[in-house]
């Protein structure tokens, strides 16, 4: 009880001093949050999470609830390109399959973390989430993926092309759930990898640079564009935060999720 007051106490105040987001909230909709406990509800987790897909329950055929509050759910019109539903998860053929969102509210974004759980065993280049400028596709981006030599990666680029990649250690595509964090942050020029809550280290541009006004953020593959880098394998419990998530916080997704996975 203690806990639950804490929290809406806090939810109250980020209101009354005009947060832009808050997660955890559950929906305005019928859609409502059926299997987190609130004692995973912790604050720190939620504050300026954007956008929140735990994949809790199947929604309608083409529409992937997003809970963080915002209501900024996923959709995919054509039945062919629609991962499959897995029971607590989706399914992505590697083909086509793709979850599309428009807009996040992202419009002065200078940093964000992107994190995701993946099970794959195909060694390829693929995306996990993407964030990207639909009419300046292969210009800015962020995003995380999976590499060809089994690593995972956290990838930036602003506007005026600079940009820093960073490939993890951990194989993370031997058939087993892997929790992947990417933090990108061009008002220092530095991205941040995270693989099971283990630092995979920082790498750095050498300077700030602008990121975008992404507008577009898919999940398994890149909106608007067919190159590729489709994902083959289960993808679940998607997050985008608009600030960098300390390790601590990091640890915590990790540790309240893991038990899933
Ligand atoms: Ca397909
Ligand atoms: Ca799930």
């Amino acid at each position: 009880m203690v806990k639950q007051l804490t929290i809406c106490l806090a939810l109250l105040c980020g209101w009354a001093a005009g947060a832009d987001y808050i997660c955890g909230i559950g929906r305005s909709d019928s859609a409502e949050l059926p299997m987190v406990s609130t004692d995973k509800m912790l604050y720190s987790q939620w504050h300026d999470c954007v956008l929140w897909m735990p994949f809790v329950a199947a929604g309608p055929a083409g529409t992937y609830y997003d809970y963080s509050g915002n209501e900024f759910d996923g959709s995919q019109t054509n039945p062919a390109s629609r991962p499959t539903w897995g029971n607590g998860y989706y399914d992505f053929d590697g083909t086509n399959d793709i979850v599309s969102r428009i807009g996040i509210g992202l419009t002065t974004c200078s940093i964000l973390t992107m994190s995701a759980w993946i099970k794959t065993s195909t060694n390829a280049t693929m995306r996990i989430v993407s964030l990207t400028d639909r009419t300046l596709y292969s210009q800015p981006q962020c995003f995380i993926r999976v590499l060809a030599t089994s690593q995972a990666n956290v990838f930036m680029r602003g506007i005026d092309t600079e940009n820093t990649s960073k490939n993890g250690a951990i194989v993370v595509t031997d058939n087993n759930w892997h929790h992947i964090v990417g933090v990108c942050a061009g008002s220092s020029g530095t991205i941040h990898l995270y693989v099971d809550s283990v630092d995979e280290g920082i790498a750095s541009y050498g300077g700030a640079f602008t990121l975008d006004t992404f507008d577009a953020t898919s999940v398994g593959g890149i909106d608007n564009v067919t190159e590729g880098q489709q994902f083959n394998g289960l993808i679940d419990d998607v997050r985008i935060y608009n600030r960098a998530l300390t390790s601590n916080e990091v640890n915590a997704i990790w540790s309240d999720t893991k038990d899933d996975h």
